[in-house]
């Protein structure tokens, strides 16, 4: 077990209540951080995220009804704060281990999970104990990079994608990255890619259906890197990487997405040490805010506020 002293965490995301017992909480779904950073390839730094996107998330919850849902996610959906994963510092393995372990608790309690990253190999670990549950995952990943290195067994921030498939975690003809503007294997590359440019040239609305057509109605994980944004919109990162997307594009794709049956989901890799004026963390809890709401609308609720993806 970790010999790591869990520190107290004083604000729950988006002015939710903390939890000691996330499984024995009543809850729909439980928030968890992953403070670590180990994975990564460029600036360390995600070891903050969770914190920061908290403290961030205080600048949205004043709001009863979000914009522009016209529904109180209070009203629908019960969120709990669980804090941060407790793990021995500068250990990977046992990392994993404990997260896998309170994944496998929370989901077999019934529950679904919002992680706040962490850099982006957390998922991996995440993916392991849905896979378990729900069978082989479509992966909705959001990211400037494809994270399927050929790095086969390490803890790395920028191969997980293809140990997931290698572990048959994720359904890669169910599986769609979003955003990705950075070199990959795309020779035979098993996973649909709609690139950064083929996104600013057609829009989330073209991208929603893009979505729609590949995951259908499978089981469904949402896994935004928050490099998926431009450095002008999200500079508080490890490996920022120009020409992606903007904040105001990704919410418009995420609140759209409401016919997917999502599973779980994670906002991952918030650097706030190099973020100015929190726009990286505000950004990545405004995401993590999309994303319960997308757990809580329905195809009805975007059809009162004129968003339907047919709009
Ligand atoms: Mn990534």
């Amino acid at each position: 077990m970790s010999a790591a002293k869990k520190l107290p965490v004083l604000f729950g995301f988006l002015g939710s209540d903390t939890v000691a017992d996330p499984v024995g909480a009543i809850a729909d779904v439980v928030v968890i951080g992953v403070p670590f950073d180990l994975a990564t390839t460029g600036r360390a730094g995600a070891r903050g995220g969770p914190d920061a996107i908290r403290l961030a998330s205080g600048h949205l919850s004043w709001q009863r009804n979000y914009w522009p849902w016209r529904f109180a996610l209070a009203d629908r959906l019960r969120v709990v704060d669980a804090g941060n994963l407790a793990f021995r510092t500068a250990s990977p393995a046992d990392m994993v281990a404990a997260l896998q372990a309170g994944v496998r608790d929370v989901i077999s309690s019934g529950k679904r999970l919002l992680t706040l990253g962490g850099d982006h190999f957390i998922s991996l670990p995440i993916l392991r104990e849905h896979a378990a549950k729900y069978g082989p995952i479509s992966l909705v990943h959001f990211d400037a990079h494809a994270d399927t290195e050929d790095l086969e067994g390490e803890f790395n921030h920028g191969s997980m994608f293809l140990d997931a498939q290698r572990e048959g975690l994720i359904d890669p003809a169910r599986s769609v990255q979003i955003g990705i503007r950075t070199e990959y294997d795309f020779i035979g590359y098993p996973i649909t890619v709609l690139d950064a440019v083929w996104v600013h040239e057609r829009g989330p609305k073209a991208v929603v259906a893009e979505v729609a057509r590949i995951v259908g109605d499978a089981p469904a994980y949402l896994t935004f890197d928050i490099d998926c944004l431009d450095p002008s919109f999200a500079p508080g990162t490890g490996t920022p990487h120009p020409g992606g997307l903007s904040t105001q594009q990704a919410l418009q794709i995420l609140r759209r997405l409401v016919d997917l049956n999502v599973v779980g989901m994670d906002v991952v890799e918030v650097a706030p040490a190099y973020d100015h004026a929190e726009m990286t963390a505000l950004a990545a809890a405004s995401i993590g805010s999309e994303m319960l709401h997308v757990f809580a609308a329905k195809r009805s609720d975007l059809d009162a506020i004129g968003f339907s993806p047919a709009c």
